[in-house]
């Protein structure tokens, strides 16, 4: 089934940057019981911007959100000692959101997720930066599970993220994007995930996007998407292409979230 992994908690978003500095408890859980209620099967933990302490602020809303919820948690940092600490305080199996395939990357988050027995992401993003073809994503997509493997970290355990980026700024990165989720789905037989709300940044009517690009994505196999599960636009998108995909036996998902009023008419 299709994982929805909520984006809300994240400091790059002005109420979360302020409850995070304030260590405001009630504001953080009721973003996570928001995100929960929406249906999310896991919640995406970011504090990266403006922290002047990450694996403090790692560690503490981790316990937080799983205290709140009990979901498990994609535990969202480029610094490896934020990813540990929060790895440290996580109940039961953790996502590593992410390592890149930079070396010094590689060597210190890799072993994070063999002695944490972690699912890790590992992002389409060497030294020489984010290649912008279906090709250079594949490359890097290949490198990855080589060097997973070589860590001993099975492919069960990993995702491979192309990176999405804004069409405002480059017109072609959808496309690519859609095609490097097919190709890799095709060739490696390796599961993929997307940060879903990069591509409409710089543009209005930024759910329309999303949404239509999310239809897009489960049609060539996407398997996890981080997004924002309070959008109904979201949800219908996700129900509709599952029913129409033929993944909803029966379309049962798709009645049962007419019923509860998520599918937008
Ligand atoms: N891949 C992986 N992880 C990721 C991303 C990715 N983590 C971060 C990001 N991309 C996904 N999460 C978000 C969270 C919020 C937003 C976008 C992506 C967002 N926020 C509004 C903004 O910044 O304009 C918030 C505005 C506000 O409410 O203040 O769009 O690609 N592996």
């Amino acid at each position: 089934m299709f994982l929805k992994i909520g984006e809300r908690i994240n400091s790059s978003r002005k109420d979360i940057a302020a409850a995070l500095k304030a260590r405001d408890e009630a504001a953080i859980r009721k973003e996570a019981r928001l995100q929960k209620e929406a249906g999310a099967d896991m919640l995406d933990v970011n504090c990266a911007f403006n922290s002047k302490d990450e694996p403090a602020d790692m560690g503490w809303l981790v316990e937080l959100v799983q205290n709140e919820t009990g979901l498990p948690l994609s535990i969202d940092s480029p610094n490896p000692k934020a990813l540990e600490s929060g790895l440290r305080r996580h109940k039961g199996r953790a996502l590593i959101n992410s390592a890149t395939l930079e070396r010094s990357k590689l060597d210190s988050i890799l072993p994070l997720a063999k002695n944490y027995d972690a699912d890790i992401i590992i992002l389409t993003m060497d030294e020489k930066g984010m290649p912008s073809t279906e090709d250079g994503r594949l490359a890097l997509a290949k490198k990855a599970l080589d060097t997973a493997k070589a860590h001993g970290i099975r492919k069960e355990r990993l995702y491979i993220d192309p990176l999405v980026r804004p069409v405002s700024s480059e017109q072609r990165q959808g496309l690519e994007v859609i095609k490097s989720v097919r190709a890799i789905k095709s060739r490696f037989e390796a599961r993929t995930i997307c940060g879903l709300s990069n591509v409409s940044f710089g543009l209005p009517a930024r759910t329309a996007l999303n949404s239509v690009f999310l239809t897009m994505l489960l049609s060539a196999g996407l398997d996890a998407a981080i997004l924002d599960v309070s959008e109904k636009k979201i949800k219908t998108a996700i129900r509709a292409a599952e029913a129409l995909l033929g993944r909803d036996n029966f379309c049962t998902e798709y009645l049962k979230s007419y019923r509860s009023g998520e599918i937008e008419k």
